[in-house]
């Protein structure tokens, strides 16, 4: 119907959003965003700019990065005694201590509505979609004969969002634009067809503006005082850009007025035009999302997506297949969207936020949320979207170092437990959510990843192994020597939300562990500081590693046997080493805990707890498991435009999902490449192209009956590559290559640039 494409890589529905949270569709180019309802009397699209932040220098509230505001000399090692004596203290109890209330965080805003007053009408054949491939939201009925089609996206290259309002007969196109914002320091103005709306927050001064051009062709363009008025024109594009005089920059978090820059991008894109924009927009986003085919034997069925979401049961049809296909790609688009080179990494909710205050402050939660935002990142072809994310780790080691020189009076940095864009580095008061030190750790061995699989020297010089360096140093000053048995440990140490506070819990040493893992090779890669290199051995040698099987055959959550069996707790934290790290091994005694453990835990949770499951299972290899977790996530935690809901909405499902596909087809954490590692039963026949493992090697594979047809791997650079796998190695030619094998892995001295066949 409707004349509007279709494929499988396209959201649609067959009426308007009337809900933001579970039936708008999303647009965004990484700095704007925008959520499309396509109403036909009233058209909706409200809009975000990523930097628009209550709180931080200049808050009402009064700012301090959440250090502490009066010293407390012995208050961290007095816990720490009464831990080493008493093995436990309740989270109420040290949060008395160690906490304070939360001051001028603040929270991430919406930014305003765009609102288009279209003629009244009985509308026929209505659609509203959202194309992947084209990264283009559309809206398609008929009124009166007449064919309206609006489309919209949001180019990263020009950093504007477009619209177009068409009809196909001439003179037929005729509405009222307007602009609306929740924020009450603000003026709309209008000349020349350009609306722009400006301001300043009341709680902390950051300036804000939005312009909005409006382009005819035919008809009349009216300019009224806050609005502009279109009457029977033949088209009309919009363009809108907004900005802040926000910077990521410490202390202040504050740069040039956002006018020039907002001025200057919706000149160029008007100059340009809308079939300029629409291509500059095409291949940038071609550019990154075509990089990766999945096929699951989809087959889609000519229903709206949120029936094919309803219809959903996790079994064997090929329309399963096809909402499967569709939620990675979607994912991958959502990643693509929201975090893009030159403003802050994806939020709790991406870039998409219609209120002004939203949940947990569409904050930065960094004990697993930022963190498996980025999760996809580099396993589905997409490493640009973490410069980001890179970007904004860099810049919390400033405030970060404060922090732990006035609480810890430590070197090196840290964060807590959650963050905002203005370098909240200290605590607040929540008791089961304040303390989480070893965040730093995690978010910086995310980027020696990073390393891994690109390879790239320069990338782990000049970013990751000054951040690296700098978490490391502050647990070496850190650790403590537990005087029970003389191990490392941190201490205090809180599994994320859960139970009493202790010595070493399982996560806390893991982490540590792969910190100084990561640290101490990144050195010697580098061939750097190799003083600083001994120490991080030495400590490593000395750490309490993590890990311990329990009286129930469980992989416990803290050094004492406290686990239940009966516990459901979303956070499995001390499976950490399992994933994101490289710890835990499948088919070891570990990973057999680690199986007891999720056992227990059971298959239900948030939408990001199940998505964390989905890459448990891949990682212990069991593909059916993962599967069923996939299936929970689809079946109970997706909203009909399949956003990931916690609840409410909260993108790290989306993004987490990604990365647990990709995780049951190629695997790469242990030094080797392992294809279709936990390929399920649900997938007999398929086939991926461009998923990424480490070593910068791209892997493509068929398979078919559950068994590799076909595997292809691109080396990125020269050196050797190992796989696990049967058979010979050839080259293009179909020369075998010599191959060492060594038990089930083979290995070749591979070279850059070289595609290489397996079987
Ligand atoms: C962590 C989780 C919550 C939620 C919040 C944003 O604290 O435990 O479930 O996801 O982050």
């Amino acid at each position: 119907m409707t004349g509007l494409p279709a494929d499988d890589l396209t959201l649609w529905y067959d009426r308007p959003a009337t809900d933001w949270e579970t039936e708008a569709l999303p647009i965004g180019n990484g700095a704007l965003g925008a959520m499309v309802f396509g109403g036909t009397d009233l058209e909706q699209i409200q809009f975000n700019e990523k930097t628009l932040w209550t709180g931080g220098p200049g808050s009402r509230q009064g700012y301090d990065f959440g250090n502490w505001t009066s010293p407390r000399p012995e208050a961290i090692s007095g816990v720490r005694e009464e831990l080493d004596r008493a093995g436990r203290m309740a989270p109420e109890e040290v949060a008395a201590r160690l906490g304070q209330p939360k001051s001028g965080f603040g929270a991430y805003q919406t930014f305003g509505d765009l609102w288009l007053d279209l003629p009244a009408g009985s509308p026929a054949d209505y659609r509203r979609e959202l194309s992947l491939r084209e990264a283009v939201a559309r809206v398609g009925y008929t009124v009166g004969g007449v064919r309206h089609t609006r489309e919209y996206f949001a180019s990263h290259p020009g950093n504007v969002i477009v619209g177009r309002i068409s009809a196909d007969r001439a003179g037929a196109v005729s509405f009222t634009l307007r602009c609306t914002s929740p924020h009450d320091d603000k003026r709309v103005s209008v000349a020349d067809g350009r609306l722009t709306m400006r301001g300043a927050l009341a709680d902390n001064g950051m300036r804000f503006e939005a312009q909005v051009q409006v382009v005819v062709e035919g008809g009349t363009r009216t300019d009224g005082a806050d609005r502009i008025t279109v009457a029977e024109a033949d088209s009309v594009v919009f363009v809108l850009s907004a900005g802040t005089d926000y910077a990521l920059a410490y202390p202040a978090y504050r740069g040039e007025d956002p006018h020039a820059a907002v001025t200057a991008a919706v000149d160029k894109a008007v100059a340009q035009g809308y079939d300029a924009l629409r291509h500059s927009h095409q291949d940038d986003c071609s550019a990154l999302f075509d990089r990766v085919e999945l096929d699951l034997g989809q087959e889609i069925p000519a229903v709206p997506t949120d029936r094919l979401l309803s219809a959903y049961t996790g079994g064997e049809s090929a329309a399963d297949r096809a909402l499967e296909a569709l939620f990675f790609q979607y994912g991958r688009y959502l990643l693509i969207a929201s975090s893009r080179a030159g403003s802050l990494p994806a939020n709790l909710q991406g870039i998409w936020n219609d209120s002004t205050s939203p949940a947990w402050a569409g904050d930065y939660h960094v004990n697993i949320n930022l963190q498996m935002n980025y999760w996809p990142a580099e396993q589905a072809n997409l490493a640009e979207t973490a410069r980001p994310y890179d970007e904004y780790v860099e810049a919390m080691m400033a405030p970060g170092r404060r922090t732990a020189r006035e609480m810890f009076g430590a070197g090196g940095w840290l964060v807590h437990n959650e963050t905002n864009p203005f370098g909240f580095t200290g605590v607040h008061d929540w008791a089961t959510a304040f303390w989480f030190p070893e965040a730093a750790a995690w978010v910086t061995r995310d980027l020696y990843d990073r390393y891994r699989f690109s390879g790239d020297v320069r990338y782990l010089r000049e970013t990751a192994y000054p951040a690296l360096k700098g978490a490391a140093e502050f647990w070496l000053d850190t650790l403590h020597t537990d005087p029970r048995d003389g191990t490392l440990v941190v201490s205090p140490s809180y599994s994320p939300e859960h139970g009493d506070f202790s010595a070493g819990a399982s996560m806390s040493q893991q982490i540590v562990w792969d910190l100084f893992t990561s640290a101490a090779e990144a050195a010697g890669v580098l061939e750097v500081d190799a003083e600083f290199r001994t120490r991080v051995l030495d400590a490593l040698e000395r750490l309490d590693p993590g890990l311990r099987i329990g009286s129930w055959g469980q992989l416990q959550e803290w050094k004492a046997d406290w686990d239940e069996p009966d516990n459901s707790h979303r956070h499995v934290s001390h499976l950490f080493g399992l994933h994101p790290g490289r710890q835990i091994v499948a088919e070891s005694p570990e990973g057999e805990a680690a199986k007891v453990t999720l056992a227990a835990r059971g298959d239900g949770g948030t939408g990001w707890s199940k998505a964390w499951k989905i890459n448990f299972w891949a990682r212990l290899l069991d593909g059916d498991h993962a599967h069923r977790m996939l299936s929970e996530l689809l079946t109970s935690s997706t909203l009909d435009n399949l956003w990931d809901t916690h609840p409410p909405f909260q993108i790290d499902g989306n993004f987490g999902a990604v990365a647990g596909i990709a995780e049951m087809l190629v695997q790469s954490q242990h030094g080797e490449i392992h294809v279709l590692p936990a390929l399920p039963p649900a997938w007999p026949t398929g086939s991926v192209r461009g998923l990424r493992a480490r070593g910068d090697v791209t892997v493509d594979v068929s398979w078919r009956d559950g068994a590799a047809e076909k595997i292809t791997l691109r080396a990125g650079r020269t050196g050797e590559i190992t796989i696990r796998a049967a058979g010979q190695v050839h080259d293009e030619q179909g020369d075998e290559v010599g191959g060492r094998r060594s038990g089930d892995t083979l290995s070749w001295d591979a070279e850059a640039g070289r595609s290489y066949t397996i079987g």
